[in-house]
This record gives structure tokens, sequence and C-alpha cells, in this order.
């Protein structure tokens, strides 16, 4: 007989939205925890930390965080950002700080498309279109590398410089990943994504390091597309992609843009993994704090539910994380939609419906 087994979470809503939507999905988690009848159950610690928490005490998460999260088996995050604080300073003081502390160097961001859903692509309706962003989520554009006022002129003659780090190391271990990805998926597929004819340095390491690893995989379809490019065929094109691998910042960038063809950035789920599994990593939806409708009970709780369904994969619970994905394609098919995906129902309403369908 299987050990019951307890995952120890850290919970960290964060901003805005983010609140709302981790209630939701922890909601979700513990309704599956309690239909499993003992098998696995979740242990959570929630952290204050946030926009909030710097106007308070000046700091983004406190000096001892880091090794108080060090031993969870996983954080759920919510969303960074907000007015008070100044956008750099929220996401370098938290999400950024976890990412790269805990060599968090792989963000996955599936891009699905849902039953019910009206994407702005007409061709979402009549084609399966489902693909993979992988995020390279250490270096790149989000090195932290530069520096302001480097003429000493001060205002009206200020020089900032900010560099992109591109190590063949880093280059390389995501390189792998977003192949070994592809093996797994029905189109067996990687795209590698620059700008490396303007960006004449470390994206043309990028280059030559996926020309390099694509001979160890020659059973996987291989392209080499500028950004700007790839930002068309995602648009025009969109059934020729399975995983795009990019920088940190392009990645970025595209991931936004699937999942905004895909109906809403509110659907988006990410997992910004370890894959050494020497720190834990942190699920999160995609989506930010969104201002302009937290604590209204109306942000859609499907990005942070399918990153809590990227948890359960990571945890080796692959049954668990497929029935999270039916009930959300079933709770959009039958229609209970937030208003961002064109529906009127609440955060509560379709968290609800997501437990409903738990049981189908
Ligand atoms: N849940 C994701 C989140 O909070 N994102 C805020 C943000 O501004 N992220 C920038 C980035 O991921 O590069």
């Amino acid at each position: 007989m299987t050990q019951p087994r307890t995952f120890r979470i850290a919970a960290i809503p964060a901003d805005g939205v983010g609140a709302e939507v981790v209630a939701a999905g922890r909601t979700v988690l513990d309704a599956l925890a309690e239909d499993s009848r003992g098998a696995f159950s979740f242990d959570w610690e929630e952290f204050p930390w946030g926009c909030d928490y710097y106007a308070k005490t000046g700091k983004m998460i406190d000096d001892d965080g880091l090794d108080r999260l060090k031993d969870f088996d996983a954080i759920y995050f919510g969303a960074v950002g907000w007015p008070n604080v100044p956008d750099h300073i929220s996401l370098w003081g938290l999400r950024l700080k976890i990412c790269q502390s805990f060599d968090q160097w792989a963000n996955i961001r599936p891009v699905h498309f849902l039953p019910g859903v009206q994407s702005p692509l007409r061709k979402a309706d009549d084609t399966e279109l489902d693909w993979v962003v992988v995020r390279e989520n250490s270096e790149g554009e989000y090195a932290g590398l530069g520096g302001r006022n480097l003429s000493g002129r001060g205002p009206g003659g200020e020089v900032a410089l900010q560099s992109a780090l591109f190590t063949e190391v880093g280059c390389e271990r995501i390189m792998r990943f977003a192949f070994d990805l592809a093996r797994t998926r029905a189109r067996c597929k990687v795209s590698s994504v620059t700008k490396s004819n303007a960006q004449q340095y470390g994206m043309v390491l990028w280059d030559d390091v996926f020309k390099r690893v694509a001979q160890d995989y020659p059973d996987v379809e291989t392209e080499s597309v500028l950004v700007d490019a790839m930002s068309a065929k995602f648009v025009l094109k969109p059934e020729d992609l399975s995983v795009v691998v990019a920088s940190n910042l392009n990645a970025d960038i595209l991931s936004d843009l699937g999942s905004a063809l895909a109906g809403s950035l509110g659907l988006a789920a990410s997992a910004n993994l370890n894959p050494e599994r020497r720190f834990p990593s942190m699920f999160e939806p995609v989506h930010g704090s969104a201002p302009d409708i937290a604590g209204q009970g109306l942000a859609n709780p499907i990005g942070a539910v399918g990153s809590a369904a990227l948890m359960l994969d990571h945890f080796g619970l692959p049954e668990q994380a497929a029935r999270l994905h039916k009930a959300i394609q079933a709770t959009t098919a039958a229609g209970v939609l937030t208003r961002d995906v064109g529906g009127t129902a609440t955060t509560e309403e379709v968290t609800k419906a997501l437990i409903a369908h738990l049981a189908d």
C-alpha cells in the first residue's frame, strides 16, 4: 500500500487579484485532496509578502524569507505589483528574487485553447491549438546587469545601460529542456526564437547552441525564427507551433500574446521550475495583479488553477492534474466564464463550478 503523502506548500498571494486567485486555487486543491480519501493532502503556510508589506516594512520579503521557503515542496504564487511601489522594485524584490535564488531556470507557459472561450484567432474554433512557451528564466535580458547615471551628468544628460547575459550553460540547459518536452508531445518540434540579426553577441551564441543541441535530437523537427516573425506566426500560423523556446524577455512577451490569443491573460498558467529539485519550484498564473479589478471578486481563477495542475504534475500526480484540466474544460464549456472572457460569473462562481466538475 502506498503511503499517504502531505505536500507542504508556501502560499504567497502578494498583490491585487493575487489574493483572490490563490484563495480560489487553494480551495480547488483542498477539494481534490478531500476527494482522495487521504491518499494525499496539502499543508499550507501563507506569507504576507508583497507591496503592502513593503509599504509597512520597507521589504518585499523578510530577510530570512528565502531560508523559510527553501524546505517547502512548492511555492504557490499570486501576482506582484501595485501602484504604491515602483514595478521594478516589487518585481525584483519578490518574484525575481525567488526565481533567481532558487535557480528556477525553466519557466513553462502552456497556451491552451478552451471550449466555450472566444478567441481572436478565427481558426480557434475548428483547430486543436495547443503549444508551450519555454522561457529561459535565469539570465538573458533579466540578468539585472547595468546601471544608471553612467555619464555622471544627471537629469537631462543621463545615460543608462542594461545588458543581457547569455551563457553557454544557461542556453544549453533550457534548450535540452525544450527538446525533452517536445518528445513528450504529439508534434515533436522546437521553435527557437531570437533577434540574432540585431543582437549580434548573446543571441548568436543562443543560435549556435541551438544548432549544436539539435544534433542530439535528430527525431525533433526544428526551426529558428526571429521574434518579430514569431509574433506574426502566433497570429497567422499557430497550428505550426508545439514548443517555443526563447530568452527571458522574448518569451515573456510571446507568452502574453499566446494567452491573449487563447482568449485572456487570466487563463494562462505557468511553472517556474528548478528541474534539479534542489530548491522548491514556484507555480503562478501568468497575469499580474490587475489593480483595475482587484478586490471585486471578478478575477479569473483559471490561470491559478491551471498552475495548480502544473504543480500536481511536478508532485508526480498526473491523474490529479488531468482531473483539474478536465474540470477547467467542463467549466468553460458550460459557459461559466468571468468577465475577461465575455461572461458574468464571479471568481467564486467559477471556483464552485470547477469543484463541482471534479466529480465528472
Ligand atoms: N503572476 C505573475 C506576475 O506577478 N507577474 C508580474 C510581472 O510583472 N512579471 C514580469 C515578468 O514575469 O517578467
